[in-house]
């Protein structure tokens, strides 16, 4: 009797809790990060290359919107570091409190080389930023390390394999993800910066993410997330109109899709 109740209840919660959660209303969103107090913030381009319409927006728990940060480019990708996010904004890195004033953390003349179209950031436990740079989304991209000194330094230039990087992704044993536009799933191992295609089909690539192993990767061009474990890949979410730089939550309960051409913030709970 006490596994039936329990079967029942683990129905009811099960129903509940694995029905996604959309959030509407936004122009452009590209890329979003969950912040310490448990809002998610996100990066609306605005219209692309017009200038001081790009915004940083903030979704709290209740589901409240606000602007935390105005008055950008076309920011990008956002990842938070000791309570401060990063902000890819076109040909420079950002730096905003939370308080919403913002600076230029790594301005277009310190890159080594000039950047194109900067795109996805993300953080190692030191606070070196990985920033990817997706060039002319066929060839010519870059992967720059900003230090925490400030210094910038090409990691990684356009080759063989590296052609268009977009989502970039610290993991375990010093080794990076990089999704190409064009669809590889690379890894890049920071030890001997050797690379190596693990998967590949993930046309117009955007973010990462990773959870037990499994990664998760979204198709902006296809309006798919994809996970891939066990040197599998199969879709698990589709229908966007453009998937674009996802995120976990921080508790790696829920995926968070924010979908550019439909102005739209999707919450997936995750088995
Ligand atoms: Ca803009
Ligand atoms: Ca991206």
């Amino acid at each position: 009797m006490r596994k039936i109740i329990t079967g029942i209840l683990l129905t009811i919660i099960f129903n509940v809790s694995y029905s996604n959660e959309i959030i509407s209303g936004f122009k452009m969103p590209e890329s979003v990060a969950e912040g310490p107090d448990g809002s998610i913030y996100l990066s609306e381009i605005g219209e692309r290359d017009k200038d001081k319409d790009g915004k940083i927006t903030k979704i709290d728990k209740n589901g409240k919107v606000s602007t935390v940060a105005e008055g950008l480019y076309d920011p990008k990708g956002i990842v938070f570091y000791n309570d401060k996010l990063y902000i890819t904004d076109r040909d420079a890195v950002i730096e905003v409190n939370l308080d919403g004033s913002w600076g230029v953390y790594a301005g277009t003349m310190s890159f080594p080389k000039t950047p194109v179209f900067l795109n996805d950031i993300d953080v190692s436990e030191n606070g070196d930023l990985y920033v990817t740079d997706t060039g002319d989304f066929d060839s010519g991209g870059l992967v720059f390390l900003i230090e925490k000194s400030g210094k910038v330094t090409v990691m990684f230039e356009g080759n063989a394999k590296i052609k268009a990087p977009n989502g970039i992704l610290p993991i375990a044993d010093s080794k990076l993800l990089i999704v190409d536009w064009g669809g590889d799933l690379l890894e890049a191992n920071l030890k001997n910066n050797k690379i190596k295609k693990i998967a590949d089909g993930f046309d117009g690539g955007d973010g990462l993410a990773i959870k037990n192993g499994t990664i998760y990767i979204s198709s902006w061009k296809e309006g798919k997330v994809y996970e891939f474990k066990n040197g599998k890949s199969k879709v698990i979410l589709e229908g966007f109109k453009a998937a674009a730089d996802i995120a976990l939550s921080k508790d790696k309960t829920h995926l968070i899709i924010p979908d550019m051409k439909a102005g739209t913030v999707t919450i997936h709970p995750l088995k």
